[in-house]
């Protein structure tokens, strides 16, 4: 059961609780949507055949570990970006060039849960650079290059566990965020789970992002023993702030949604980033213990590259005066989101009976003034009264996620009550709500949480799809919907299925990236060991038990295509040149029996395939994308025989080359 449909059952632990959800699953049951959808919703959505949408949203894939990038305002699914799981589809993370991306402490890694696409941004406005998102169960962030649509880098963060509150970013992306969500001993070591309260931390990771290929972590902060949910970076006048919401302030380590539902008031804790950069500079970090692996493709031969690091800088908030604040927020906050002024910062208390907004002037004053409740672990917390700027009355049940839509609206989604709710910033009152089909979890309005959102659409992304499309089996596609909230009321337009389960997703203006996309790799700018520019330039090679083989693939053959003098043993590594040089003409490349999976060649583009025959014979390879009119004729023949066998090695390519090959093996 996911985290999300437990919540309804923690809450089940309440009296009062029970008697406001069977208020609400009633309406919840309203009359069918269609009566929702408005008479010229279809028209709204419509992107004529040949024609463009006007926003990419991408969304995450949740527990598929990937990327889906859709258009908006047609739903169309457009691409999934392969990031944290292996993607059979085109050999992503089987291949040998990919595979050094999945590199961590714990070895190869080829699955995770991402959550928060996170798009790069300059002065507080998504520019259309990179997008990054978060793998939630073996912490990492991954960098994505919105000019190719291809995962360029990741980076492990270490002590942690449970990546969540990640990879939100500061205005100008000089660093992405990672907040633990589960605490561990940090530095992780074997001792009683009991010892919890002693000897279990969180951490806030903030590592650099500016610079493609460099990601590292700048520094951590050593938190109390909570776990940390989400984060928004300050903007504006709150610039240079970071805010993490947190639960299990009781510190519980055992049936949380019990022991962990305790208090009142959890926190968002407020870090003041320049003053841990200072604190930094002044030698107040300590060096840490910490292992982490550095992964990213080299540019120019589109091979990953992995590097190992060591040690981190730890910042103690009790040696660094004034880097963390704690603001008392009702009650286990999920998401906290900070409005376009950077004034507001609007906390999701899922357990929650209001939606609170806590304002950075008074939380400046507060701290002036020392407005401060009492101390946690040398972090001081500040008065509630002293922060607060409001609360959002009766606003649903079960606030999680708000987005705005920079003309003075807050959107916040609603899982029990499965709704959104718009609501007025600075008056805090309720004027529209719209049912979702059914419990949302995030939403996502394009540029919705920076400074300039596009208010036009918004994207709900629910938790429970039930009876929304053609039944499925027990299992059915999460649902998507799309809301016009262009006018005072919020139209429904559309219903569309996703890939596994979106969390966050991110938009922007197709505008901003789709005449920036590469059509091709120059094949004179690959400096792949293994490139194989011409025909002439393919061959084989032996070393050892080990066999190379460098071919070209162009519409529509290999070459060479006939290949002899493999034995049962060896492990024979095909390298593939695609060498065409023109948009979107792909070619594959599977062999008889492979293990791992296909390899999908761009254009330019050399991928490499290990392949471990098993049993004498011939083994037909082929073309695997349907690239011209002879696709089918696109194939060849590898002959394997027994081990020790005499066989020559040949491969019909010309005799230069094979003399090339020979020379170079020796
Ligand atoms: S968290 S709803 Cu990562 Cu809200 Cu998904
Ligand atoms: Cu190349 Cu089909």
């Amino acid at each position: 059961m996911s985290p999300l449909r437990q919540w309804s059952t923690r809450l089940a632990g309440a009296a009062v609780a029970i008697a406001i959800v069977l208020i609400y699953a009633c309406t919840a049951n309203r009359a069918p949507s269609q009566s929702l959808v408005s008479g010229d919703a279809a028209s709204k959505v419509y992107v004529a055949p040949g024609s463009y949408d006007e926003y990419y949203a991408f969304m995450s894939g949740g527990y598929s570990g990937q990327i889906a990038v859709y258009g908006l305002p047609s739903g169309r699914l457009l691409k999934v970006i392969p990031v944290f799981s292996q993607f059979a589809e085109d050999g992503y993370g089987y291949n040998e060039e990919t595979k050094p991306l999945f590199q961590t402490t714990y070895g190869f890694v080829p699955w995770d849960d991402s959550h928060h696409p996170e798009l790069s941004m300059t002065n507080g406005v998504p520019d259309g650079r990179w997008l990054f998102i978060n793998a939630n169960n073996t912490p990492r962030i991954a960098r994505i290059d919105l000019t190719r649509f291809e995962t360029d880098e990741i980076l492990q963060i270490p002590n942690a566990a449970g990546g969540h509150a990640s990879p939100f970013t500061t205005p100008d992306s000089k660093y992405v965020v990672s907040a633990t969500r589960f605490s561990v001993p940090v530095p992780n070591t074997d001792v009683p789970i009991e010892s919890y309260k002693q000897n279990f931390r969180g951490t806030l990771t903030f590592a650099t992002a500016d610079q493609p290929g460099k990601m590292d972590i700048a520094f951590q902060i050593l938190m109390p023993g909570f776990d940390y949910d989400l984060g928004h970076a300050g903007k504006g006048p709150s610039n240079g702030w970071f805010f993490f919401t947190s639960y299990n302030s009781e510190q519980a380590n055992t049936k949380l949604e019990e022991n962990a539902s305790q208090n009142d008031k959890d926190f968002i804790a407020a870090v003041n980033y320049k003053r841990a950069e200072e604190c930094v500079a002044q030698g107040k970090a300590k060096a840490a213990p910490a292992e982490y692996y550095h992964n990213w493709v080299d540019e120019s031969s589109r091979i990953a590259k992995s590097e190992k690091k060591s040690g981190v800088k730890m910042i103690n908030p009790g040696d660094c005066e004034g880097v963390v604040y704690y603001l008392p927020t009702p009650k286990s906050p999920h998401g906290v989101d900070v409005d376009p002024t950077g004034e507001y910062i609007v906390a999701g208390g899922k357990l929650a009976t209001v939606i609170p907004v806590h304002s950075f002037t008074k939380l400046q004053k507060a701290i002036a003034d020392k407005a401060f409740e009492k101390t946690v672990d040398g972090i001081p917390v500040l008065k509630y009264d002293a922060v607060m700027a409001g609360e959002v009355q009766k606003p649903g049940l079960g606030p999680l996620h708000t987005e705005f839509d920079g003309k003075g609206y807050a959107y916040t989604s609603m899982f029990i009550s499965s709704e959104v709710v718009k609501w007025k910033l600075g008056t805090w009152e309720v004027v529209d709500r719209i049912p979702t089909y059914y419990s949302i979890g995030h939403l996502m309005i394009p540029g919705g949480d920076s400074k300039q959102p596009w208010g036009k659409y918004l994207v709900a992304m629910n938790k429970i799809t039930k009876d929304r499309y053609l039944p499925t089996g027990p299992e059915m596609a999460q649902s998507a919907q799309l809301i016009d909230i262009s006018g005072d009321k919020m139209k429904l337009l559309l219903d569309f299925p996703t890939i596994d389960e979106p969390h966050y997703a991110q938009a922007l203006p197709a505008s901003m990236i789709k005449e920036k996309q590469v059509k091709f790799y120059q094949l004179a700018k690959n400096t792949s060991p293994w490139v194989t520019r011409s025909e002439s330039d393919g061959g084989i090679a032996r070393a050892g038990k080990r066999v190379d083989i460098k071919m070209i693939a162009i519409r529509s053959h290999f070459a060479p295509d006939n290949i002899e003098g493999v034995q049962v043993g060896d492990t024979v590594v095909f390298h593939v040149t695609n060498i065409e040089q023109d948009w979107d003409i792909l070619h594959g490349f599977a062999v008889l029996g492979n293990n791992n999976s296909e390899l999908i060649l761009q254009p330019g583009e050399t991928r490499s395939l290990t392949w471990i025959p098993k049993t004498p014979g011939v083994y037909p390879f082929y073309c695997t994308d349907f690239c011209s009119a002879l696709h089918q004729e696109m194939q060849g023949y590898i002959r394997v025989s027994p081990a020790g066998s005499n066989v020559k090695l040949m491969a019909n390519v010309s005799k230069k080359a094979q003399a090339q090959m020979d020379h170079n093996a020796k």
